[in-house]
């Protein structure tokens, strides 16, 4: 035994979920099976392999649940039954039961702080003022003609709709389809639970549980200073990490989470370490970790995220610093650059143009060797990219459409509107899966509810998986380094460099093994000399995303345009 390895026998407490790697399907953009343009279950079926040789863990599917898709299946009309679109619920035992068989596990995704407005319950409840549904949804009285209050929606608008018959407004947080719950009626926490008991004891391995710190709204629901309504920035305060989640959170661990072996991951916008480690805190029984909002918020303007500014990479790594540092030991990261809500990880951070390889690589790199639970969102795998259609028309997301609307009504500039889309809108994550070059990429035979990037004819998964150099094949060798040493997993963390501009450097320890990892994150090539800093003397590169090593004095590293290494030290 090693020292690393007693150590890790001793000290560390081993959970599969901080080993795992997980992948996020959007079902909806993965594989279509029966040609009707739409993504599907029987097509992830024929996609376990693929998934399998990357060597991921972990599935996390977006909502496969009975939806009218005003939000993609975010707006869930029926929580016991598939999207017709997906399949049945037969087709789900199947992929359920093969992705078991390839030892892995899947994961689903719960929507709880709303549903849709054609849930039976908000049908009921909207039918009439005594319908026994009717307090499972959050409804008040206008004030003098308007709206109960000046909180604003995230896809533009009140959060208030008026409901014509009652004389009374429903609150929603998303669009007007996606009515918010109201989790202070025990009854409906009581239907969640059961609810995801049902999927548990259907064998499914856990929860990504959307917008999970909204379910909680500050009592009287008053209004926030400002008259436009309140802005996203400033939605702590009334609706995000409410009086009662925590209490809501034990109570679901209770009753659901702490009887099975299971994985958790919340959604939680706006947290601080500070207040994440009240839901992930190891002492404490609610969550296994959440996605922080504060990396993807680093381009964000005043404005919010349509309104995008330059990025500093020095800002960028205080932020994973302070993540790493303050929940190390306390709770646990989850590790993510993209996923269906934002762009693509290489065009937003790295450069999809002339290194997309190399960049793709490097910020691979990065999460692959960090602490925490990295998530790998579909085809990001094989450097995917974002898309610039040319009209909105080609366009689908509710948020990006209401967005341009609102904005061309206010007098903005249509063009102007088109290039923040270009940078910040969803469907550059939404677009079709490319599998291969031909017709929709292979991922249809009919014609997709989204068109596919036309970049497709390069960036594919059939030449990925032909090209031993590709993408692919270096996140499944990162995916290999991370179960060969532990040290990634549950070492601890040292930033070099801080103020640094153009590279990232970190040192992983754990017991007698020390890793350094250098990223170069700019086009310029960079010369350091980390040794003196490190505290250690490069014993061996365990991985780089060039194929020949870079020529200079044996004290110096030479990092070229976004180059990556890991080195192991003595
Ligand atoms: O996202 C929560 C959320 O706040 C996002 O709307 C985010 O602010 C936005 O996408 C940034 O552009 C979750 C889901 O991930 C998202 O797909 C849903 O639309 C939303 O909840 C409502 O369910
Ligand atoms: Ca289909």
């Amino acid at each position: 035994m090693t020292a690393q390895q007693r150590t890790l026998a001793t000290q560390v407490n081993r959970i599969w979920w901080k080993e795992a790697i997980v992948y996020q399907i959007y079902p909806r953009s993965f594989m279509d099976s029966n040609g009707d343009g739409i993504g599907d279950l029987p097509g992830i079926l024929t996609k376990l392999d693929y998934l399998k040789q990357l060597g991921v863990d972990v599935l996390w599917l977006s909502p496969i649940y009975r939806s009218p898709n005003d939000d993609n299946g975010y707006d869930i009309s029926d929580y016991q039954s598939i999207m017709e679109e997906f399949g049945t619920i037969e087709d789900f035992q199947r992929l359920l039961r093969e992705v078991h068989q390839r030892d892995m596990k899947l994961v689903m995704d719960l929507v709880v702080n709303h549903t849709s407005d054609e849930h039976p319950w908000f049908v009921s409840a909207k039918s009439s003022k005594q319908s026994p549904f009717r307090d499972y949804y959050i409804w008040r009285r206008g004030i003098e003609g308007r709206e109960p209050n000046n909180w604003a929606s995230f896809f533009g608008g009140s959060v208030w709709e008026y409901d014509e018959q009652s004389d009374e407004y429903y609150l929603h947080l998303f669009s007007k389809k996606q009515p918010d719950l109201n989790w202070e009626n025990p009854i409906v926490r009581q239907e969640i639970f059961a609810m995801m008991n049902w999927w548990l004891e259907q064998g499914v391995d856990g929860f990504r549980m959307d917008v999970i710190n909204a379910i909680s709204k500050v009592e009287g629901l008053p209004d926030a200073p400002g008259e436009n309504g309140l802005p996203y920035q400033w939605g702590g305060q009334y609706f995000l990490n409410g009086p009662n989640v925590h209490q809501w959170l034990a109570d679901m661990h209770q009753h659901v989470l702490g009887k099975f072996d299971v994985m958790t991951v919340g959604e939680t916008l706006d947290v601080t370490p500070a207040e994440a480690l009240l839901y992930v805190g190891e002492n404490r029984a609610e969550l296994n970790m959440v996605f922080q909002f504060e990396l993807m918020d680093i381009d964000s303007g005043s404005s919010g995220k349509w309104d995008a500014q330059p990025w500093k990479l020095s800002t960028f790594k205080q932020i994973f610093s302070k993540w790493q540092t303050e929940l190390h030991g306390a709770g646990w990261n989850s590790l993510y650059l993209n996923n269906h809500d934002q762009p693509r990880l290489v065009s937003r951070f790295g450069d999809d143009v002339e290194y997309r390889v190399e960049s793709a690589k490097m910020l691979a790199t990065l999460l692959h060797t960090l602490q925490g639970t990295p998530f790998i969102y579909q085809g990001e795998e094989i450097g995917m990219t974002n898309v610039r259609f040319e009209t909105i028309a080609e366009y689908r997301d509710i948020e990006t459409l209401n967005h341009y609307d609102e904005s061309v009504n206010r007098g903005e500039d249509p063009q102007k509107l088109m290039q923040s889309i270009y940078r910040k809108g969803r469907d550059n994550a939404r677009t079709p899966m490319q599998w291969s070059a031909e017709q929709e990429a292979g991922f249809t035979m009919g014609t997709p509810w989204i068109a596919v990037n036309p970049n497709y004819t390069d960036i594919n998964a059939a030449q990925a998986l032909a090209d031993d150099s590709s993408i692919y094949w270096y996140y499944q060798r990162l995916i290999q380094l991370r179960k060969q040493h532990p040290v990634i997993v549950y070492g601890g963390y040292r930033l070099l460099y801080p103020d640094h501009e153009g590279i990232y450097a970190y040192l992983r320890t754990l017991a007698d093994e020390t890793l350094l990892v250098l990223l170069n994150f700019k086009k310029e090539i960079e010369v350091i000399s980390p040794w003196e800093t490190a505290g250690g003397f490069p014993q061996e590169i365990l991985l780089g995303n060039y194929p020949e090593p870079s020529e200079g004095l044996d004290s110096q590293v030479v990092l070229r345009p976004f180059e990556a290494r890991v080195y192991r030290l003595r």
